[in-house]
């Protein structure tokens, strides 16, 4: 005989499916000033001055530091965003964005 669906069905799995996180990376050049790169980690990353400093200290020292890490696009637009206001003053200033492991 047919149940008329009154048997108990296995509910569907759901699985969330979390975003890729993508790091945003300051790289080190020798001619921006420290005090720019500050400036633009406060404004793009709304980091605090002393956050700001010591991200810009440790790219300055070690080559790169990981600045934030955001979903895939956001990263990327504020990476550009980011270096493109070094530009719009002559800087080399670069951000770069990479996928977190
Ligand atoms: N190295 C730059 C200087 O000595 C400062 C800097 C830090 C640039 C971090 C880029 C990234 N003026």
């Amino acid at each position: 005989m047919s149940d008329a669906g009154t048997t108990p069905r296995l509910k569907p799995e759901v699985k969330t499916q979390r975003p890729r996180l993508h790091k945003v990376i300051l790289v080190n050049d020798d001619y921006t000033p420290r005090e720019f790169v500050v400036l633009v980690l406060k404004g793009e990353f709304r980091m605090s001055e002393d956050e700001a400093h010591r991200v810009m200290i440790t790219a300055h020292t070690r080559g790169v530091c990981v600045v934030a890490v955001y979903v895939q696009e956001i990263a990327e637009t504020k990476a550009t965003r980011a270096t493109e206001a070094a530009r719009s003053k002559g800087y080399p200033l670069l951000f770069t964005t990479e996928p977190e492991e």
